[in-house]
């Protein structure tokens, strides 16, 4: 990925982190932003020595404060229309290759939003999450509605959407959002972290795991149960299951060769 204008991207070893690059504006989300992160996430997502994708926020106070105010204010309608203003975020949620939110300070509007495409939320203990667009006089645009309402359930997301209160992190780990909650000083090292391990195991295999969950979300659990055997059929025709549990056997760590 080349030079951005609003975002980083760095690597380390199998895992790329792509850091929102904003922090005077809270990492707002704007157009650039957007085209930026989805532009270099999906180049990251081609590349096969990119095992994992970390997403996080310049700063210490923001992961991201939501979509970008200031340029949506003079919008019109119709502008907001033949634009498709803010869709495409959605690629962010169809890349194969597992992507963890790495998230401190604000996740509010769009930022929440954006770390929920994301597959973890690793969180640190000053994290705030809210769907404050109702204060605004909008509703959720980049999938809130829909994903809060699946991930914490009917209670909160009325709760978050209807009155625009933030959620601690505490509260927003107890209610499903978060993966995990790390001290503010070791986000960045427990995200890495978590991703070097999911980089290490075989890439294909993990994408089907991810496919798997992602379907729970789309399809009857009777359906969601066939998806997944088929895929689990399907890992017995990789070099990394053999290896896998050839290493189980030997009592050895495994050393999958990422095809
Ligand atoms: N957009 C643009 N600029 C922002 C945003 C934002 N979302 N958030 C913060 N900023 C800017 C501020 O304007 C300020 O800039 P300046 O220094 O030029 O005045 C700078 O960042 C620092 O912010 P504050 O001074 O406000 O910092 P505080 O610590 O006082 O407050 C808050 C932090 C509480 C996070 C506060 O900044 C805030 O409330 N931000 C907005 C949060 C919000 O409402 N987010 C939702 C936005 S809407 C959205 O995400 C989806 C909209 C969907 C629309 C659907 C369309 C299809």
């Amino acid at each position: 990925p080349g030079p951005y204008g609003t975002i980083l991207v760095e690597r380390r070893g199998r895992t790329a982190l792509l850091t929102l690059n904003r922090p005077k504006a809270l990492n707002a989300l704007s157009l650039e932003v957007m085209r930026e992160t989805v532009e270099a996430a999906e180049a990251l997502d081609r590349d096969p020595g990119v095992g994992c994708i970390v997403i996080t926020g310049s700063g210490e106070k923001a992961f991201a404060a939501g979509a970008d105010i200031k340029e949506m204010q003079p919008q019109s309608y119709m502008d907001m229309y033949l634009s498709d203003w803010f869709t495409a975020w959605d690629r962010l949620g169809r890349l194969r290759t597992p992507t963890i939110a790495a998230v401190r300070g604000y996740a509010l509007g769009g930022g929440c939003e954006l770390a929920m495409l994301c597959d973890l939320v690793i969180a640190s203990e000053s994290a705030v999450f809210g769907q404050p667009e109702i204060r605004l006089g909008v509703i959720p645009g980049i999938g809130g509605s829909q994903r809060l309402t699946r991930a914490v359930g009917k209670a909160k997301a009325m709760d978050l959407c209807l009155t625009g209160r933030n959620m601690d992190v505490q509260e927003a780990e107890r209610a499903g959002l978060v993966s995990r909650i790390v001290p503010d000083a070791a986000l960045l090292t427990e995200a890495l972290a978590a991703a070097e391990t999911v980089a290490g195991m075989s890439a294909p295999v993990a994408m089907m795991a991810k496919e798997a969950v992602n379907r729970a979300f789309e399809t009857t659990l009777a359906e969601g149960v066939r998806f997944e055997r088929r895929l689990f059929h399907a890992v017995f025709a990789t070099a990394d299951q053999k290896e896998g549990m050839k290493a189980f056997t030997e009592k050895r760590p495994a050393e999958f060769t990422h095809r």
